[in-house]
């Protein structure tokens, strides 16, 4: 007989981009970790490793690939599916109806983003086979899950899960140090995650982190701000220097961090940098790293900072522009100062010229024309960036972007959308009178051509890649075609 696990965590497969990576999902090696702490048998099955494509062709397969493995580990408590997205949500029903088929009488329990936006619990009950939804941070909502199964009593009394008639409610872990670290599988050679051409450093062994849960901002078009009901919390150095040296003892060298936003407050960037570069600097071995940051923290980096920076390890900044033609740059909800935006990418290049910087640029949106998207292309490809990624504006339900472009539409309207579109990524793309969706499309192919194209790209590229010079580029060119895969599939 198979072996028996308490409980199976799927990540279902998603529509990845040309040149993606494929990340290990920390949040299921989060939920494992707590559920194993208390003594439950977890098991984790990745199906967005295997499969990268949402076309129909491609989805036909995954129960031949999934079936066996399900039936291998023989959850006997629950299978838990997640982190569930709106783009995924293709992905996410093919898992649903295998595991239905295979295991009809044991409970799904669905979390992740999709879940925790309100209005959205009819999808999973009606259209997903869901026994019970988690909203929000899931580590606690798991051990609930588990100890009411295993008792044979009803998941209804469990107070951090929804279940059919209860309403919406958030789980927040607001201490983030009292939760166990994450289980992972992250090594490159026997596991086959990469990270993507923009994020890899080509040097060696990664692993990814979050210091933090939750974002206070709320950009136009982002749904994070939504996500745990807009509340932030970080956790403690010592926490993170503990995890990290933890990863260091599995030969772990690159940790990119995952956070929303890395370095919250620009009037204390000064501060926090240098309490983290100090913890960086007390590690037995060296450590590189990565963040994401808004571009007004972007704009305080003078070249102390950037010095510091580099010192410690960090080797690149990825930033979210959004958008650089001044008339727009509100638009999205994001200071963007392009001078002082110049200014800190001079100072990063001549205090730290290997500290590289990418940025990514939404094209499209309210009073956006051909006209301000050149611009931004323009722009974008002036800045002294290594890595730039244009994207149309998606429109996610829940935020203030999708109730601007669809007032009329009710909580579960953005599904009808997704799934009838003969497009197979999952993303619905901001059109107006102005621009199409198609028009976006090639204007966004338009900025991956300027940008790549530019001899000052190929020198800069060459310079800093070195021996991987060659294989990034092969892929840049992909992306002026089709970076999204939406003509062709790539796996
Ligand atoms: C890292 C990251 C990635 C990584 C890894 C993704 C992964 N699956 O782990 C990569 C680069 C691969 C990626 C890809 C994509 N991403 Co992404 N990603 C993130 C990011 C920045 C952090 C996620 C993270 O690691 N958080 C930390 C962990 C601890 O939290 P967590 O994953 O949410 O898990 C916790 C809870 O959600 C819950 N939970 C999660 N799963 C489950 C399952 C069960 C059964 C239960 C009970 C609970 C539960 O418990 C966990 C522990 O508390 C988020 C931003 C964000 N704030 O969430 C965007 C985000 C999730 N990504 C997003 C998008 C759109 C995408 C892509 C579609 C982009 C693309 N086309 O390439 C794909 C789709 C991925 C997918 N699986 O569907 C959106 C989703 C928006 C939406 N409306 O659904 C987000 C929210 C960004 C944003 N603000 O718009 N992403
Ligand atoms: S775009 Fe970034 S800063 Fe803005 S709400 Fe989303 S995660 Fe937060």
């Amino acid at each position: 007989m198979a072996r028996q696990v308490d409980l199976v965590l799927i990540h279902p497969p998603y529509h990845r981009r040309r040149g993606s990576g494929t990340i290990f999902p920390i949040g299921l090696g989060y939920l494992a970790s707590a559920a194993e702490n208390i003594g439950y048998k977890v098991s984790i099955i990745d199906c967005a490793l295997v499969f990268g494509s949402l076309l129909p062709s491609k989805l036909s397969q995954l129960g031949a690939w999934l079936e066996p493995r399900l039936k291998s580990m023989n959850p006997h408590l629950g299978i838990g599916i997640g982190p569930c997205t709106t783009s995924s949500i293709r992905g996410t029903e093919a898992v649903a109806h295998v595991c239905k088929n295979v295991f009809p009488k044991i409970p799904i329990i669905y979390g992740g983003p999709l879940a925790s936006l309100p209005g959205q619990s009819r999808l999973f009950f009606n259209k997903l086979g869901a026994t019970a939804i988690v909203p929000g941070d899931g580590e606690k909502a798991i051990c609930d899950i588990l100890k009411i199964l295993s008792e044979g009593s009803d998941l209804a009394h469990a107070h951090t899960v929804i279940t059919p008639g209860k309403d919406d409610l958030m789980n927040v872990v607001e201490d983030l140090d009292s939760l166990q670290f994450p289980r992972r599988l992250c090594s490159v050679d026997s596991n086959g995650y990469v990270l993507s051409v923009r994020r890899d450093l080509f040097l060696g062994k990664f692993a990814t982190m979050v210091s933090s849960r939750g974002c206070p901002h709320r950009c136009k078009f982002c749904v994070s701000a939504h996500l745990r009901k807009g509340i932030y919390n970080r956790r403690s150095l010592e926490n993170i220097f503990n995890e990290i040296s933890f990863l260091q003892d599995s030969h772990i060298n690159m940790v990119v961090f995952y956070d929303d936003t890395f370095f919250l407050k620009p009037d204390s960037l000064a501060q926090d940098a240098h309490d983290l570069a100090t913890g960086m600097f007390n590690l037995a071995r060296p450590l590189y790293w990565q963040v994401e940051m808004r571009p007004e923290l972007l704009a305080m980096v003078d070249k102390d900072i950037a010095a510091m920076l580099y010192a410690a390890g960090c080797r690149q900044l990825n930033i979210g522009i959004e958008k650089l033609d001044p008339s727009c740059a509100s638009l999205m909800g994001k200071n963007v100062d392009i001078d002082k935006i110049r200014r800190a990418v001079r100072n990063i290049n001549s205090e730290a010229p290997n500290l590289r910087l990418t940025g990514t640029f939404i094209l499209g949106g309210p009073q956006e024309n051909q006209n301000s998207i050149l611009r931004t292309i323009e722009l974008a490809s002036d800045l002294g960036l290594l890595f730039a990624h244009f994207y149309p504006l998606e429109v996610y339900p829940g935020t203030d972007v999708y109730r601007e472009c669809f007032p009329n539409d009710g909580p579960l309207d953005w599904y009808e959308k997704i799934v009838s579109d003969d497009l197979p990524w999952g993303e619905l793309l901001y059109e107006n009178d102005l621009l199409t969706r198609n028009d976006l499309l090639a204007m966004v192919n338009e900025g991956y051509k300027s940008f790549y194209t530019r001899n000052e790209w190929h020198k800069m590229a060459n310079q800093s890649l070195g021996a991987n010079y060659s294989k990034v580029a092969n892929v840049v060119k992909e992306w002026c075609v089709d970076r999204f895969s939406i003509k062709k599939e790539t796996l």
